[in-house]
């Protein structure tokens, strides 16, 4: 079937779902887009966009003017479902995939006859077969033969995520080896990337592997960084020098790690396989820490001043996107805000949600500081140079000023 002729519903138009929407629909696919909040709705009819992502509002707004997207609150009828919904972590460990049983119960009364559903979301090992499955076998379909179904994992990077969406490589696991067939033949249509075959369980599990892979690889760096501290080194200039070595590839110290994928994701492992999983927890547990060390460490500065004014520059979860779940560089605001005598301000180019009252450019937050936490290197603030910073204390948790 062409793509003209294929109709589209994606469920869940977030990070993952609406650029993946809006890349079909300019690939000439029909696309409708599901999403319950009425506001995202709207925006995305009025061909706008709720998150801030490079090239996502070119995208999405020709795809609306093409006709191709359109967004609406509940599913329809389409060949191909795409549920692309969040799986969060309640009571900071256990998954919650009550939104995938939701939208799987919502797209169950419009699947019909070699429909292929796809699950592009993060999730506990077994969620395809054993959760979702069942509910489309109880609406009545012949799930893996008549109707296929498939767990197609995005691993698309906020910040780059047009540019992945196309280029990455992809990993297809079908609830049989029909429905892997299926969902690789639909991906190869718009996928440059390599496209690998294998069953959804193994998918399933191979995407927690990757994000606790990073957590994992994270963590090394940010002991580093302690220790570094403690031993009176540079962590950037020494672990700069140790990346020359060519099998040594140490990656960043942060003030800890965000975002909803790789602070997050180690938990639908660990949570079920608490026994085996002693690295990934204490990888875990070395991540969250870093953010009080950086809170003691202000502590330190702030205690040589009556009243101190603290700037925090940044406030997203990492550099160049708006994106402030998770964040650690929040958290360390909000807690530098409960700690401290003085004033505790910040500055965010990209922050626009509610926390957008509480900042101030960056100029001012910086001039009207005793002490600067440098928390995420927007591109705005790695223009900024020691100069800059004169008779200020500056903490910088990335490494950012030179
Ligand atoms: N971070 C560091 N130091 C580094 C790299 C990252 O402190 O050297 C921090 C960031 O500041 C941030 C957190 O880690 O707080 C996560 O950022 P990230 O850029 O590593 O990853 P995400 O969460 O934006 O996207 C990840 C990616 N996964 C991997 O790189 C293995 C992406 O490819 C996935 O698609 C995405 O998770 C997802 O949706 O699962």
């Amino acid at each position: 079937m062409h793509a003209a002729s294929k109709k589209i519903c994606v469920v869940g138009l977030g990070y993952v779902g609406l650029p993946t929407a809006s890349l079909l629909g300019t690939k000439g696919y029909s696309v409708v887009g599901v999403d319950t909040s009425a506001d995202v709705v709207q925006k995305i009819n009025a061909g706008q966009v709720h998150i801030v992502e490079p090239e996502l509002n070119v995208l999405v707004k020709s795809a609306i003017g093409s006709g191709n997207l359109r967004a609406q609150s509940i599913p329809e009828a389409a060949d191909v479902f795409i549920i692309a919904v969040p799986t969060p972590i309640v009571e900071g460990s256990t998954p919650d995939i009550h939104f995938v049983e939701q939208a799987t119960k919502s797209i169950a009364p419009y699947v019909t006859s070699h429909n292929l559903v796809i699950l592009e979301l993060t999730c506990p090992v077994g969620t395809t077969q054993k959760v979702v499955a069942p509910i489309l076998k109880e609406a009545g379909h012949d799930v893996g033969e008549d109707v296929h179904l498939a767990y197609c994992p995005e691993r698309v990077l906020p910040g780059r995520i047009l540019m992945e969406l196309v280029n990455n490589d992809r990993i297809v696991g079908g609830i049989t080896p029909a429905s892997t067939e299926a969902a690789s033949a639909f991906l190869r249509e718009f996928v440059a990337g390599e496209v690998f075959e294998t069953n959804c369980t193994t998918a399933e599990f191979v995407k927690l592997s990757e994000n606790a892979y990073r957590d994992l690889n994270i963590a090394f760096a940010n002991e580093l960084s302690i220790i570094a501290d403690q031993a009176g080194i540079n962590p950037w200039e020494a672990i700069r020098l140790a990346n020359r070595h060519p099998r040594v590839n140490i990656l960043a110290p942060g003030p800890g790690v965000g975002g909803h994928c790789v602070a997050v994701d180690p938990w639908f492992l660990i949570s079920h396989f608490p026994k085996e999983s002693r690295l990934m927890r204490t990888a875990r547990e070395v991540n969250e820490h870093k953010v009080e060390w950086v809170c003691a460490k202000v502590k330190e500065k702030a205690d040589r001043f009556k009243n101190p004014t603290i700037a925090c520059l940044g406030l997203t979860f990492k550099a160049d996107v708006d994106d402030v779940r998770e964040s650690p560089s929040l958290r360390i605001f909000e807690a530098l805000r409960e700690q401290n005598n003085g004033r505790v301000i910040a500055a965010d180019p990209f922050v626009r949600n509610g926390l957008a009252e509480l900042l101030l450019p960056a100029e001012m937050a910086i001039k009207e500081a005793d002490i600067v936490v440098l928390l995420v290197d927007h591109r705005q603030f790695r223009k900024l140079k020691l100069e800059d910073f004169k008779d200020k204390i500056l903490i910088d948790t990335r490494g950012a000023i030179t």
